[in-house]
């Protein structure tokens, strides 16, 4: 069943970054005809668009990369521990050459809607240039941070300087100096941006309304005699990789912050301070994400490390987080909170007095008023159901994704891959599944890798339509939503639970098994013929 047209497809994908690219590599080398749609001009998803200052990743770059491919891995050597957004993005549009992917993605066009038809088994897509194409399956590589939120502030229209969102940065880049930029937002962006704007601005106002913990990343150039070494042993960390919790080779000391003395603990923070990254401080302990009294020991000790750097005390004050460490996103920087002892840098509280309006000479909160040049909006994103609410998917009976899940406070999956009532589409790094609490590049690939073996299997074994059974969904939402209850999550306000964009519905939607965990149940699942989806040889014909 290959489908040769330029308009027909065995599958359609939406998004050219790396979930994308993967996908199309899969599909291809197992026989598939695959189009994929960007709305870009050019392929690297999130690091295509996130092009705003200081803009990094927090996942040391050795493990941010694909490893499909020994050849890739040999031919790839990152300048630094964390990899900054250009080097990424020149890392993607490699791949993109080295396995000539361009001539299957259709750039500067959007999905605009895609519609299962029941009788014919295909799914029907709409795009912005008025072409439609159609395919059997229907993947979204969609990103779950592509979203980008400008809060509704009154009067936006009427300022007179220029503004940006971090997500969507102009290619061309910005010019600070000389200019008073205001920044909103002080999460994983605003925090790699305030330092880095600070040091080219006349005058840099942060607009706080959270104050968020942060470590510091401890950047370094990379050692080629380093990098030789991972090379030489990639088998095991990519084994690791895939078994571990989060997609990084690294596992919680197994014991519990009560089990040491308050001295001893003081020690094992301040070395994980002093060697930075991501994970060092939560993997201290095997208690700190679960036991609020757990949490509240390593949040104090951050706290301490922001009385200890920043110069005023009334400015320290107000940079001190008070919800439970890690259930934010957690964030490394780079002198973010040195960068409150600059001159030209000053600290406005919106949580005490909020941002009544813009107004064309810059923002006013309830107590005062700021003249300012430029807006830098670091706001975040509607994250997970936002990018795919974007496009209107509607299953059978023409039943929409947003209808089903009613907006997102009935998000509903099997393994985060598929939703009952929309047959043959996947979902790549889906709600539900590890996606943003892991590292995206194992996740990814551990996505792309089962969604491609089952249309294989599909092929295989003469089945045209897979579909994801209620009751296995329901299972597998609820057992989501079980394991996020038992930690610290969900007792948080955080773009995790929905809680940043205004009138979005509650709700954690994230897998918190662990990846390793999750690969294991997506292949258990895969060996067993699909156990809880529904596969069919034709429309009326259930083998499952
Ligand atoms: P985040 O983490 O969602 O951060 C957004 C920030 O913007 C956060 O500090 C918000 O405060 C703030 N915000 C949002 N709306 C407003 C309004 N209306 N007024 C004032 N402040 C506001 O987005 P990022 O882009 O930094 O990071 C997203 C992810 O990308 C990150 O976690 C990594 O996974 C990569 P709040 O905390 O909601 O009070």
């Amino acid at each position: 069943q290959k489908s040769n047209s330029l308009t027909d497809f065995d599958a359609v994908v939406v998004g050219a970054g790396f979930s994308g690219l993967y996908m199309l590599y899969r599909l291809r080398e197992t026989g598939f005809t695959a189009r994929v749609f960007e709305a870009g001009d050019n392929v690297g998803g999130t690091w295509y668009w996130n092009r705003y200052p200081g803009a990094r990743c927090d996942v040391e770059s050795i493990y941010y990369n694909y490893t499909f491919s020994e050849e890739l891995l040999k031919e790839w050597s990152w300048s630094a521990k964390y990899a900054e957004q250009p080097e990424i993005l020149s890392y993607i549009n490699y791949v993109a050459d080295k396995f000539d992917l361009r001539r299957d993605v259709q750039f500067n066009t959007r999905v605009q809607s895609a519609q299962y038809n029941e009788k014919k088994n295909r799914w029907t897509v709409q795009l912005n240039s008025g072409e439609k194409v159609s395919a059997q399956y229907f993947i979204t590589a969609v990103g779950c941070l592509s979203a980008s939120n400008v809060p509704k502030f009154k009067g936006l229209e009427n300022f007179k300087g220029e503004w940006h969102h971090t997500g969507h940065w102009p290619h061309e880049g910005v010019d600070f100096q000389g200019k008073r930029v205001g920044i909103i937002g002080t999460g994983s962006s605003g925090i790699q941006a305030i330092p880095v704007i600070a040091k080219e601005a006349k005058h840099l106002t942060v607009f706080q309304r959270t104050p968020q913990y942060s470590s510091p990343a401890r950047n370094t150039p990379n050692d080629p005699e380093h990098l030789k070494n991972i090379r030489k042993n990639y088998s095991d960390i990519r084994a690791k990789m895939r078994h571990s919790i989060t997609g990084i080779p690294e596992e919680p000391r197994n014991i519990s912050v009560f089990d040491d003395s308050p001295e001893e603990r003081q020690r094992v923070f301040e070395e994980a301070w002093q060697k930075g990254g991501l994970l060092n401080l939560t993997y201290s302990y095997n208690d700190l994400s679960i036991t609020p009294e757990a949490n509240a020991i390593v949040a104090e000790f951050i706290r301490s490390k922001i009385r200890e750097t920043v110069i005023k005390p009334e400015v320290a004050e107000k940079l001190l987080p008070r919800f439970y460490y890690g259930t934010k996103r957690t964030i490394i920087d780079t002198d973010y909170f040195e960068t409150y002892n600059r001159d030209n840098v000053s600290l406005v509280d919106v949580k005490e007095a909020p941002i009544q309006e813009i107004t064309a000479t810059g923002v006013k909160t309830e107590d005062a008023e700021y003249e300012l040049d430029m807006i830098v909006f670091a706001t975040g994103f509607d994250a997970m159901t936002g990018p795919l609410f974007k496009i209107d998917i509607r299953g059978k009976d023409g039943v929409s994704l947003k209808e089903k899940w009613a907006g997102g406070s009935h998000t509903r999956t099997y393994l985060g891959l598929g939703t009952a009532g929309f047959p043959n589409m996947f979902m790549l790094t889906g709600p539900e599944s590890p996606s943003v609490l892991s590292n995206m590049m194992v996740s990814i690939e551990q996505h792309v890798e089962w969604v491609s073996d089952c249309i294989s299997y599909m092929c295989d074994q003469n089945q045209a339509v897979i579909e994801a059974k209620e009751d296995a969904e329901n299972t597998w939402s609820n057992h989501c939503r079980e394991i996020a209850d038992q930690t610290l999550f969900t007792k948080t306000n955080s773009w995790y639970m929905g809680a940043n964009i205004e009138g979005k519905a509650r709700g954690f939607q994230i897998y918190l098994g662990g990846v390793g965990t999750y690969r294991t149940i997506c292949d258990e699942v895969a060996e067993k013929g699909y156990v809880g989806f529904i596969l069919t040889a034709s429309e009326k014909s259930a083998v499952n």
